[in-house]
């Protein structure tokens, strides 16, 4: 295993950037503490400094802006091996826009180390002012300097029940102070104050760091409390949530030699999405795999319903539909949010409710008065008619199904068999 977590010395920062000295001095801390790079998983965060991960020889994830502290709690909660760490770099922009995340990794003294990168102001968006930009200190928005004092982070992680905080100078080798950081049991977090060359420098000429955090009234040093690192307690664990998915056995045979695209569709409180789901698990208990969307209004209860299913003899790697194979659609809401797709099938099904006007398109057509079973029943009615027509899959799967998955929801079965006539 590597104990070198740095795969090149040539760091993608500007010149002078004060990223590059935290990227080389907190990898020599993990270095000089023994650990192995596979022992670490840094998470980055969006910004300048996140553009690291392709330097390092960790497990690395990069999150969203202001969310890479979540991710690591995440992370930190499921590491049951206390010889692992969870390391987080971010911005003073991140960590301003993610600032509860921090707070409550704080709180609850999660087994993780911050690594707060306060260049001051927004570098990678240009010099913007941060919520933790001292007092004074002037950006690309605040041009005759912040008339606002900028969030004290050490003060807040620290009254939050932080078990190690420390704020630091990015001058000289500080990988002494990133080592009692990471040997902290429970959360730490170091803020350490440097420069963006690009725009701090530029904008703030001739101040020096240690003047710049004088003058805004904060203090170098670190904070600790004496208090247990987090521990999870839960004693019903669940290892492998995938084990708690029910499988659905083979017992009735398909006749699909490619994968198919479905679009069902409908109005919203008319079954569309129950359909669906019968449709998806009756090709399932015929043996093909099966990806299900629905998409609808927030407002749930009016407007249209579609579903979107692939149905596929082989595994499907991607589920996005585009043209459909098949449309099937039982009302007008269904009929106006598919419109344009249907106009651009060159070829396909498209089965249509015949009080509906068909719109062009150069798929087969297929109309049926599925609406006549009752406005609930029709989107049901309608895709074992599309079984029954296509013969894909046995129409008696979707009985089945509805027998085993939807027994209690009385849907009309026997109705449907009359008037289809099956
Ligand atoms: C939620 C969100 N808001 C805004 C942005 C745009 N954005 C990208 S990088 C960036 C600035 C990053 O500044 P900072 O976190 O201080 O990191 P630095 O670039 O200084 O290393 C911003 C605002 C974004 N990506 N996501
Ligand atoms: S813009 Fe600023 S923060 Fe970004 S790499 Fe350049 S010097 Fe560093």
């Amino acid at each position: 295993m590597s104990t070198q977590f740095l795969n090149t010395s040539s760091l993608p920062y500007c010149k002078g950037c004060g990223h590059d000295m935290i990227a080389k001095h907190s990898t020599k801390a993990m270095e000089s503490l023994g650990l192995s790079a596979l022992d670490v998983v840094m998470i980055t965060d969006i910004g300048c400094h996140g553009i690291i991960d392709k330097c390092l020889n960790t497990h690395t994830v990069h999150g969203l802006h202001g969310r890479s502290p979540a991710l690591g709690a995440g992370i930190s909660f499921g590491i049951e091996n206390p010889d692992k760490k969870v390391v987080v770099f971010i911005g003073d922009g991140g960590a301003t826009i993610g600032l509860q995340h921090i707070m409550e990794a704080a709180r609850l003294n999660l087994n993780m180390t911050i690594v707060l990168h306060n260049n001051m102001l927004y570098g990678m968006t240009g010099g913007q002012t941060s919520g933790l930009t001292p007092k004074g200190f002037a950006t690309t928005t605040s041009y005759d300097g912040n008339p606002l004092s900028g969030y004290d982070i050490c003060a807040l992680a620290h009254t939050a029940g932080a078990a190690h905080v420390s704020r630091v100078l990015g001058v000289g080798d500080i990988s002494e102070k990133f080592v009692n950081a990471f040997k902290t049991d429970g959360f730490s977090l170091i803020e350490v104050i440097e420069i963006c060359p690009s725009y701090g420098v530029k904008l703030n000429p001739k101040r020096k760091l240690t003047e710049i955090v004088e003058s805004s009234g904060r203090e170098i040093g670190e904070w600790t409390n004496q208090r247990p690192a987090y521990k999870f307690t839960q004693t019903q664990k669940t290892n492998d949530l995938l084990s708690k998915v029910s499988t659905i056995k083979a017992d009735f045979k398909h006749n699909l030699k490619e994968p198919l695209s479905v679009v069902l569709s409908g109005s919203a409180g008319e079954g569309v999405q129950l359909a669906a789901a019968m449709l998806s698990k009756a090709a399932m208990r015929s043996g093909l795999d099966v990806t299900q969307k629905g998409s609808y209004p927030v407002t749930v209860g009016v407007g249209f319903s579609t579903a979107e299913l692939n149905l596929s003899p082989e595994k499907i790697n991607f589920h996005g539909i585009n043209i459909p194979d098949v449309a099937i659609i039982t009302s007008t809401d269904g009929l106006n949010h598919n419109k344009k797709r249907i106009g651009h099938m060159q070829k396909g099904v498209l089965y249509i409710d015949s009080s509906l006007e068909v719109p062009d398109t150069g798929a087969e057509v297929i109309k049926y008065d599925f609406r006549s079973l009752g406005a609930k029943n029709a989107a049901l009615a309608s895709i074992v008619l599309f079984a029954v027509k296509s013969q894909i899959i046995n129409h008696e799967s979707i009985f089945k199904t509805i027998e085993e998955e939807a027994a209690g929801k009385k849907l009309p079965v026997d109705k449907i068999k009359k008037t289809l006539g099956i």
